[in-house]
């Protein structure tokens, strides 16, 4: 899944591809790349950020949709908002991702359940200005996949296709770099969960703190590699989709991580 944040204000890429046709150029860019779907976002979700109105999140959004969608390129919706995801699907979307698992918005587990489309249930406590406050936890991996299961019964019980859902644990959505941490290395608990899993880990500030020296934190544009390692891992682990910045490299991590599980299983059947 690429990402194509069409937003003034997102941590790694705000205000690249505020205007559409350069969105678009990117979105197809990434596609070439490699990528199977464009994750296009009009919201940013970075910590402390405001939210955007209903009116801009559609203006910026709908028209980079429908354009990629003419194009061919499969599109994912990033919002919260049912009203902003019937819109998104009106004009080519196939796919809905919604951060909040369908807690944002009281409309979108009805409109999920009737678009009858894949959606990713991410794990999510709070909108982003509040998010930090609720990065607490007794045992974050058995509370996240607890959470997450809540949200697939809610969905289910109003009529989602369970079998159209897809995971993903929300890293740094309320939680801190060792909760992150701690997701990434208990993947097969929310495999038992038994859903496909989506890995958001791309430029992350986890990341950045990974790779801190004294001169301080990372940048995100120069945590592409470390983004490569985690997608690696992340798939090696059989994770489904990892959402990213950069698809071209992201592509040779996947195949190498494909590599590796098929010898696993090859010698796993020789026993
Ligand atoms: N992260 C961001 C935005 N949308 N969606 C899913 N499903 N999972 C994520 O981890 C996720 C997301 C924030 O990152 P960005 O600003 O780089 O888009």
């Amino acid at each position: 899944m690429g990402i194509l944040n069409v937003t003034p204000d997102s941590f790694s890429d705000g205000g690249m591809f505020s205007n559409p046709a350069r969105a678009v150029a990117h979105g197809r860019a990434l596609a070439a790349d490699g990528a199977d779907i464009i994750d296009v976002g009009g919201e940013s979700t970075r910590p402390h950020a405001e939210r955007v109105s209903v009116d801009d999140e559609l203006k910026r959004v709908v028209p980079v949709v429908r354009d990629l969608s003419t194009a061919g390129v499969p599109v994912s919706i990033d919002t919260m908002r049912a009203e902003v995801a019937e819109a998104a699907i009106e004009a080519g979307a196939v796919m809905v991702n919604d951060v909040s698992g369908g807690l944002a918005d009281p409309n979108m587990p009805q409109f999920l359940a009737q678009a009858g489309v894949p959606c990713v249930v991410m794990h999510w406590r709070a909108h982003s200005s509040t998010m930090n406050r609720h990065a607490a936890y007794d045992d974050v991996v058995a509370e996240v996949v607890e959470e997450l299961r809540q949200r697939l019964d809610a969905l289910v019980d109003v009529g989602v296709d369970p079998e159209r859902i897809i995971l993903d644990p929300g890293l740094g959505f309320s939680k801190t770099a060792e909760h992150n941490w701690a997701l990434l290395a208990n993947l097969d608990a929310m495999h038992a969960i038994g859903r496909p899993l989506l890995i958001g880990a791309s430029r992350k500030s986890f990341l950045g703190i990974a790779l801190a020296t004294d001169e301080g934190l990372r940048s995100p544009h120069a945590r592409d590699d470390a983004t490569l390692a985690v997608s690696a891992l992340a798939a090696a682990e059989g994770a489904y989709c990892v959402r990213v910045h950069n698809a071209r490299s992201t592509m040779d991590a996947l195949h190498v991580a494909a590599a590796w599980r098929a010898a696993r299983t090859a010698s796993l059947n020789q026993w």
